[in-house]
């Protein structure tokens, strides 16, 4: 009865494919934006290279590791080598040289976690933010585009995912809860370890990438057009797999133990980590390690409030999908 009670389960929420993959393709920015960015990024490099002939301007963040929804602001990153300036007096620099050009808004902030200046370019209308030799990002960007090449399901499943993380308001970094890059990388987490798995761990292969920055080694197989097929024997739809993510996060999920970790392809312990206790104000109450910057926790801003929100809304989630009437509507509901 039971295994009849979740095929039944199951063969609903196949039901909801249709209706998940347009809210899907609505998110998706058009083509035009992505030129109109392109345009601007390389109008400012421009400006710096006045400056700086050698200084490069990368994109990095949402609008180039191909998980960004329509209109998101761009994230850039100024490579420069200028050892006679600080990176605050470079950031004012930068600033002086896009208020010169007439950009609009144009801000440093020099004392933020990642220093950036802040501008809005007002043909386009697009707002910018610049922070400095943060290669990390980069390379992390890269890393998450990659794993985007190899099946659909994950760009699928983490926009809908962003979508309902910003319309529950637990995608605010500020008040405790997670940022977009570490809700990509749960997502990421998931599809590894699904069975057959639906993504491999890159960065276990043979590393046909490699490049160290600030002294952390990066390396990991980039050749992802020969993984197309990698997920083909897992027939998961986006609909089950979306339940199932939100019921692991909500019912499965081991928060005492558990570390979650795309490097490793799988779970690693908290233990040997020795993220066991709070040691300042990160308290490990959900740990997703960062693929590069191993000892860094994407889950440290989450407080013993914040906690409860986020596993009350991941129930909320699964439970809907699971029993609500009209789940894509309900899912999605403003908080
Ligand atoms: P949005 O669409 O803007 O919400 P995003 O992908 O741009 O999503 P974030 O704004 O959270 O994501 O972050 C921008 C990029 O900065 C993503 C990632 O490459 C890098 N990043 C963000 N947070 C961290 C972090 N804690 N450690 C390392 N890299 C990070
Ligand atoms: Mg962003």
């Amino acid at each position: 009865r039971l295994r009849r009670r979740l095929v039944e389960c199951r063969y609903a929420i196949d039901k909801l494919v249709p209706h998940l993959l347009s809210i899907y393709q609505s998110l998706i920015p058009p083509e035009e934006e992505k030129a109109k960015q392109k345009q601007l990024l390389l109008s400012l490099e421009k400006l710096v290279n006045k400056q700086w002939p050698k200084a490069q301007l990368h994109i990095y963040g949402s609008c180039a590791n191909s998980f960004g929804v329509s209109n998101s602001d761009i994230d850039i990153c100024l490579a420069i080598d200028d050892a006679d300036l600080s990176k605050s007096d470079i950031l004012l620099k930068l600033a002086d040289i896009f208020q010169s050009d007439n950009l609009q808004n144009v801000q440093a902030l020099t004392h933020a976690r990642v220093p950036i200046v802040k501008l809005m370019d007002p043909i386009s209308g697009i707002s910018c933010d610049i922070c400095v030799n943060n290669l990390l990002a980069v390379v992390n960007t890269k890393l998450l585009r990659d794993y985007a090449k190899i099946d659909d399901r994950l760009r699928q499943l983490a926009f809908i995912v962003k979508h309902w993380a910003k319309s529950r308001r637990v995608n605010e970094t500020y008040r405790g809860t997670l940022s977009s890059y570490a809700y990509v990388l749960m997502c990421i987490h998931f599809l590894q370890q699904r069975k057959p798995a639906i993504l491999p761990c890159l960065q276990q292969m043979e590393a046909t990438y490699a490049i160290t920055v600030d002294n952390t080694k990066c390396a990991f197989f980039d050749r992802v057009e020969m993984l197309r097929d990698f997920g083909a024997h897992n027939k998961e739809s986006i609909a089950y797999l979306l339940w199932a993510f939100f019921h692991y996060w909500a019912y499965c999920h081991d928060y005492t133990n558990d570390v979650i970790s795309i490097r490793n392809g799988g779970i690693i312990s908290k233990r040997s980590k020795d993220w066991t206790r709070r040691i300042g104000n990160d308290r490990h109450l959900i740990c997703i390690e960062d693929p590069f910057e191993i000892e860094h926790d994407l889950g440290r801003v989450v407080d013993k409030f914040s906690i409860k929100i986020l596993r009350e809304e991941f129930e909320r989630a699964a439970d809907i999908l699971q029993f609500d009437s009209n789940p894509c509507v309900t899912l999605f509901e403003p908080y």
